[in-house]
């Protein structure tokens, strides 16, 4: 039985300018999570921790930056196996030049795609040698059968995963066609898999709104040749990003949602964004810097309420309606007997439209 550590991309040294003052804290926390993975190794007796690349933002991280990472990496009690990235290609001039590696004699960032061999276990890692690539990075492990378990590290996107960066083709059925136990990958920052024997472990500590289920590393444990990996993600993650996207067309929508974001937890440690949308009245303002002020208790808070539009005044916008049907559908509207509240939401859709497309 094999049982081993799976993480990637932990970016270190990216600038997360976005978040302004909040930017020091969370980019120490990159740090503070990856002792909490190096940690969470030895608690579950791991025989060693594979990286599948983008360990840093770029080749151009500050060397003590660098230092840092040996140093963490160099204090675990097993073997670490590591690959570089598109973020951080095996190029010259790279952070994998700096001197600190040597020093960590228990980790090896791997140069070159050729098999490596451990007690029971084959590795065939996959480094990267350029920024983009259109290859596929594990084409050149074989399918061969034995009596070793056979895991493959590699960094890029596996077809028909949701990944911006798009680079670095990886076939669904890698793992399958080239005979592996269990593919470990990098690039895509959320948890996923793929069949039995695909992961992203996602990065150990979130990166930028809208990821899902990032934050963690997996522990990995395979009996022997052939049999089924048995995968469990385990929390790594200090800092929560939550994006609220939020219609709000009265104030007790506004309320409402002041009220959600007072009740989330742990705002010491949350990055919260809220995007607004609908229409404001005038006397609506107090409600949202209400809104704004709940924000600011937050580590990093933004309301952004460019996404609100106006509320008109009375019905005369109907008249400047250009002819045609969206003339009459605004005339009837406005003519209309219904529930008063039925018309009036539909006259504000319409009004919101108009609004949307002129703008
Ligand atoms: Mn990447």
């Amino acid at each position: 039985m094999v049982r081993f550590l799976h993480t990637a991309d932990w970016q270190i040294g990216m600038k997360l300018a976005r978040i302004g003052d909040a930017g020091p804290r969370v980019r120490e926390e990159r740090f503070s999570a990856a002792r909490r993975a190096v940690a969470a190794a030895s608690e579950h007796g791991a025989d060693f921790i594979l990286v599948a690349g983008d360990l840093f933002e770029d080749n151009a991280v500050d060397r003590a930056q660098v230092r840092k990472v040996v140093d963490i990496l160099g204090g675990a009690s097993c073997p670490v196996f590591v690959i570089p990235g598109n973020h951080d290609p095996l190029v010259p001039g790279s952070v994998w030049e700096d001197r600190s590696w040597e020093a960590a004699r228990n980790v090896v960032v791997f140069r070159e795609s050729s098999p490596h061999e451990l007690p029971g276990v084959t590795l065939y890692p996959c480094p990267l040698l350029a920024k983009r690539s259109d290859e596929d990075p594990t084409a050149w492990i074989e399918a061969e059968g034995g009596d070793r378990v056979r895991i493959g590290l590699a960094h890029g996107s596996v077809e028909g995963a949701p990944i911006d960066e798009w680079d670095n083709p990886i076939p669904r059925d890698a793992a399958t066609r080239s005979g592996l136990d269990y593919l470990a990958l990098g690039h895509w920052h959320s948890f996923a898999l793929f069949g039995d024997r695909t992961a992203y472990s996602g990065t150990h500590e979130q990166t930028s709104f809208g990821e899902r289920d990032s934050g963690n590393v997996l522990i990995v444990e395979i009996d022997g040749p052939g049999s089924v990996p048995a995968i469990s993600p385990v929390r790594t993650g200090g800092v929560s990003w939550v994006s609220m996207d939020e219609r709000v067309d009265s104030r007790e929508e506004i309320d409402s949602v002041r009220a959600r974001i007072a009740g989330l937890p742990s705002p010491e440690t949350t990055l919260l964004r809220v995007r607004l949308s609908g229409l404001m009245r005038p006397d609506d303002r107090e409600a949202l810097e209400e809104m704004e002020r709940a924000a600011e208790r937050f580590l990093w808070g933004e309301v952004d309420g460019s996404g609100l539009l106006p509320e008109p005044e009375d019905e005369s916008w109907v008249d400047g309606l250009p002819d045609g049907l969206i003339r009459v559908v605004g005339e009837r509207l406005r003519e209309s007997v219904g529930a008063p509240e039925t018309r009036a939401r539909a006259l504000m859709d319409l009004y919101s439209l108009l609004l949307e497309v002129g703008s």
